[in-house]
C-alpha cells in the first residue's frame, strides 16, 4: 500500500537520534538474556524423550518466566491508543506571553510524540465507539519535557477531580458482570449524569458527532483547562490550547461506527499508521485563546471551571504553530504503551491555574505511572527520556538504568564539587497570591450547568442536531431503569424544551409539558463542524466496484485523477486477483469485495463496462455497497454503464446521467457520468468528496 518506504521518512531529529542507541533489529543469532547462544528453542530439556522436564533448563525457565510477566496494567482510562512521532514549530515568537523556548524560536523544530486514545474501553476494544478521544502530546523541548494532555472535546464531565473515580466507575463496564465494553449506553453512567448535572455540557458533546471521529487526523484537540503562560518578566496570561487538524474536523455516522467496530476494530489506529507510512503526514495547527490576568472575572462563567469553553466570539483563537506527525513508532509496547504523560510535566513559561480538575490531575498522572510502569524510574524508558540533560540525586529503585558515578548523592555537598549544582534558567512557579480558609465548597461561580449546553445545541447545524437527538434516544433507550431516563429528560428540559420532548418521545418517557427554562438563543458558530469545511480530498479512500468486462482504461484514468488530488482509489471485485477489461487488458483488483465494506471507504464508485455493470447489478453485495454508502451520506458515483447499477440499487428516485447529458450530473451527492469531458466529472466528484458527507439526502427508505 505504501507509496513511500520507511527509509524515506524524514531525517531523524534529536529524539530519534537518541532512540537509535536502544533500537534492536533482532537480526542476530538467538541467545538467552545473558547472551548465551541457543540452538534449540522448540524442545525443552527432559530426562529421556518422554520424560519430565528438568529444572536446570535455564533457557526454558527464562523464556516462560518472561512470557508470564509480559503484561503490565493497562491504563485505568484511555487504555486503547495509537501514537506517532513528529515535530512542532512555532510560527512567530510568543515571547510576549511566555518564556518557553519551544514557543519563542520559530527556527526550532521540537520533537513530539502524540498518543490518541479512546477513554472507556479496554486496550483491545474497538476504535470507533461513541467516546471522547484523548489527544496527548509530549514535547521533547530543550528545557525538558512538556506534556499537553488534552481531549478532542473542549470541556469535561466534572468540575473537581475528587469526582473522577465516581465518574469513571459509572461509565466503565458495570462491576457485577463487566458489561458493556467501551459503551456509555448503560444505566450506571446515565444514573450518574442525572444526579450530577455538571456533566451535562460534556454529555452534549459526547452525544454529538464529535464522539465519532472519522480519523485521528480529522479531529480537534483541546487542553480543556485554562492554563497560564508566564513571560520573562514573570507576567502571567491565561491560555486555552486548541489543536486544529489541517484536514478539517469530520465524523462518521453512528450506524457506520458500529459496523466498522466489527469489520475493522483498528479503523482509527490503522488510518493513522497507513497515512504516516504513505507519507501523508497528519498536520495540526496549535492555537491559543489568550486572556490577560486583568480579565479573569470578565466572563459570565469561571475560567477555572473545566465544564466551560470561552466562546471564540469572545476570545478568538490565535494560530501559533504547526505540528506534523511523520514517523510511526518501531514498537507499540515500548513506545505507545510505555509513554507516560503527566499534566505536571511543564517547562519554564507554562504554569497551572487553580482549576480543581487540573490540580487533581497533577497528582494522578505521576501516581498512575508508578503502578503502571512499576516504579520511580519510568522516565528512563526510552520514549519518556527527555532530550534535555537529566541530573539529580535521585537514586536506585526498580529498573535503574543509569550508572551514577561518584560518592555523593546529596545536596549540598563538597565531596562531589557541589554537583549537581542548582540550575541556571530554572523553572520558577508563577507568584500567585493565595490565601483562604480550609473548606470543602464549590465556588458559586461554578454553578450554572445549563447555559453552555444550550449554547452548544444552538450552534449545531440541523443534521448535527438530528444526530445528537438520536444519540440521546439510543443511549437512554439502552437504560433499563425508567427513573434514570426520566431524570435525564428533566435535565434536558432545562437545556432546551424541544430537545427534551424529542428525546422523551423516542424513549417512551412522558414529554415534559412545559418549558422549564427559556432557551437563551445564543450560539457560537465555531462549535459546529458544519462551519469548518475543507476543500480537499487529501487522503480520502474511494472504492471502485468492478467485475469482468470493466472499462479498465477509464478506472485507471479515474485513479490517476484522484491520486493527483491526494485521494486513494482501490478496485474491489467479487474475487481478488484481476478482472478482464473491455480492451482485453486485465485490471488488478486491490481487494476482494467480501473482505471489505462500504463503511471502510469515504465514497463508492461503480465502474463502467456493459458486462461488468450487468454482473454488479445482479450482485447483492455490490448493491449493498452502493445503498449503504448512500445511507451513510457518502458520495456515490457511476461511470457510463455503471450508472445502471445505481438504478438497480434500492435508492430513492434520483436524477442520473443519461446519454447526451452534461459530463457530470449531481443529485443528492450522487455523481453520474455517461459521456463528455471526464475532467468535469472528476472535478464534480472531488467537490462532493471534499464536502465529506451529503446530509441533504432522502435516506428514509434505503435499507442499509
Ligand atoms: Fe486523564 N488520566 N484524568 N484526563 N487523561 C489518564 O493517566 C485523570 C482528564 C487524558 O495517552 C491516566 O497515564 C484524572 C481530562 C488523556 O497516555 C490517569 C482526571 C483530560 C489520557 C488520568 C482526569 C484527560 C489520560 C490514566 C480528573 C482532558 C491518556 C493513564 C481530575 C484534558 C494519556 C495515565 C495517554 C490518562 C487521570 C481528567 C485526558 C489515571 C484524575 C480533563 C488524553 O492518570
Amino acid at each position: 500500500m505504501s507509496e513511500f518506504s520507511r527509509d524515506q521518512a524524514p531525517a531523524g531529529d534529536e529524539k530519534d537520534r537518541r532512540l537509535e542507541g536502544v533500537r534492536d533489529d533482532s537480526d542476530k543469532a538467538l541467545t538467552t538474556n545473558t547472551g548465551v547462544a541457543v540452538d534449540d528453542t522448540d524442545n525443552s530439556l527432559s530426562a529421556g524423550e518422554r520424560g519430565p522436564t528438568l529444572m536446570e533448563d535455564f533457557h526454558f525457565r527464562e523464556k516462560i518466566t518472561h512470557f508470564d510477566h509480559e503484561r503490565i496494567p493497562e491504563r485505568v482510562v484511555h487504555a486503547r491508543g495509537a501514537g506517532a512521532y513528529g515535530y512542532f514549530q512555532v510560527y512567530e515568537s510568543m515571547a510576549r506571553y511566555t518564556r518557553a523556548d519551544f514557543l519563542t524560536d520559530p527556527g526550532l523544530r521540537t520533537p513530539v510524540f502524540v498518543r490518541f486514545s479512546t477513554v472507556a474501553g479496554s486496550r483491545g476494544s474497538a476504535d470507533t465507539v461513541r467516546d471522547v478521544r484523548g489527544f496527548a502530546t509530549k514535547f521533547y523541548t530543550r528545557e525538558g519535557n512538556y506534556d499537553l494532555v488534552g481531549n478532542n472535546m473542549p470541556v469535561f464531565f466534572i468540575q473537581d477531580g475528587i469526582k473522577f473515580p465516581d465518574f469513571v466507575h459509572a461509565v466503565k463496564p458495570e462491576p457485577h458482570n463487566e458489561i458493556p465494553q467501551a459503551q456509555s449506553a448503560h444505566d450506571t453512567l446515565w444514573d450518574f449524569v442525572g444526579l450530577q448535572p455538571e456533566t451535562l455540557h460534556m454529555m452534549m458533546w459526547l452525544m454529538s458527532d464529535r464522539a465519532l471521529p472519522r480519523s485521528y487526523r480529522m479531529m480537534q484537540g483541546f487542553g480543556v483547562h485554562t492554563f497560564r503562560l508566564v513571560n520573562e518578566r514573570g507576567e502571567g496570561t491565561f491560555v486555552k490550547f486548541h489543536w486544529k487538524p489541517l484536514l478539517g474536523t469530520h465524523s462518521l455516522v453512528w450506524d457506520e461506527t458500529q459496523k466498522i467496530g466489527g469489520k475493522d476494530p483498528d479503523f482509527n489506529r490503522r488510518d493513522l499508521w497507513e497515512a504516516i507510512e504513505s507519507g501523508q503526514y497528519p498536520e495540526y495547527e496549535l492555537g491559543m485563546q489568550l486572556v490577560p490576568e486583568s480579565q479573569e472575572h470578565a466572563f459570565d462563567f469561571d475560567l477555572l471551571d473545566p465544564t466551560k469553553i470561552i466562546p471564540e466570539e469572545l476570545v478568538p483563537v490565535t494560530p501559533v504553530g504547526r505540528m506534523v506527525l511523520n514517523r510511526n513508532p518501531d514498537n507499540f509496547f515500548a513506545e505507545t504503551e510505555q509513554i507516560a504523560f503527566h499534566t505536571a510535566n511543564v517547562v519554564p513559561g507554562i504554569d497551572f491555574t487553580n482549576d480543581p480538575l487540573l490540580q487533581a490531575r497533577n497528582f494522578s498522572y505521576l501516581d498512575t505511572q508508578l503502578i503502571r510502569l512499576g516504579g520511580p524510574n519510568f522516565q528512563q524508558l526510552p520514549v519518556n527520556r527527555p532530550v534535555a540533560e537529566v541530573s539529580n540525586n535521585q537514586r536506585d529503585g526498580f529498573g535503574q538504568h543509569t550508572v551514577h558515578r561518584g560518592r555523593t548523592s546529596y545536596f549540598p555537598n563538597s565531596l562531589g564539587s557541589g554537583c549537581p549544582y542548582l540550575g541556571e534558567a530554572p523553572y520558577t512557579h508563577y507568584q500567585e497570591r493565595v490565601d483562604g480558609a480550609k473548606i470543602r465548597k464549590r465556588s458559586e461561580s461554578f454553578k450554572d450547568h445549563y447555559s453552555q449546553a444550550t449554547l452548544f445545541l444552538n450552534s449545531l447545524a440541523g443534521w448535527e442536531r438530528e444526530h445528537l437527538t438520536s444519540a440521546f434516544q439510543f443511549e437512554l433507550g439502552k437504560c433499563e431503569t425508567a427513573a434514570v431516563r426520566e431524570r435525564v429528560v428533566a435535565h434536558l428540559n432545562r437545556i432546551d424544551h424541544t430537545l427534551a420532548r424529542a428525546v422523551a418521545v423516542g424513549i417512551g418517557v412522558d414529554p415534559p409539558a412545559a418549558e422549564e427554562v427559556a432557551n437563551h438563543g445564543r450560539s457560537s458558530p465555531a462549535l459546529s463542524q458544519a462551519n469548518a469545511p475543507t476543500d480537499s480530498v487529501f487522503s480520502r479512500r474511494i472504492a471502485v466496484l468492478a467485475e469482468e468486462g470493466v472499462n479498465a482504461a477509464e478506472v485507471t484514468r479515474f485513479r490517476e485523477a484522484m491520486a493527483e488530488r491526494g485521494a486513494a482509489v482501490e478496485v474491489l471485485a467479487p474475487d481478488d486477483g484481476s478482472v478482464a477489461g473491455t480492451d482485453g487488458a486485465r485490471l488488478a483488483v486491490d481487494r476482494a469485495m467480501h473482505t471489505m465494506s462500504s463503511v471502510l471507504y469515504d465514497a463508492v464508485v461503480v465502474a463502467g463496462g456493459a458486462r461488468c455493470a450487468a454482473a454488479l447489478a445482479e450482485d447483492g453485495l455490490a448493491l449493498n455497497y452502493v445503498a449503504e454508502a448512500f445511507k451513510h451520506a457518502k458520495p456515490v458515483a457511476g461511470l457510463h454503464e455503471g450508472v445502471g447499477v445505481l438504478e438497480a440499487a434500492p435508492l430513492p428516485r434520483l436524477r442520473l446521467a443519461g446519454d447526451g447529458d452534461a459530463a457530470a450530473v449531481v443529485d443528492q451527492g450522487v455523481v453520474t457520468h455517461r459521456g463528455g469531458d471526464p475532467e468535469e466529472f472528476y472535478r464534480a466528484f472531488a467537490g462532493v468528496l471534499a464536502g465529506h458527507r451529503v446530509w441533504d439526502r432522502d435516506t428514509a427508505r434505503v435499507p442499509a
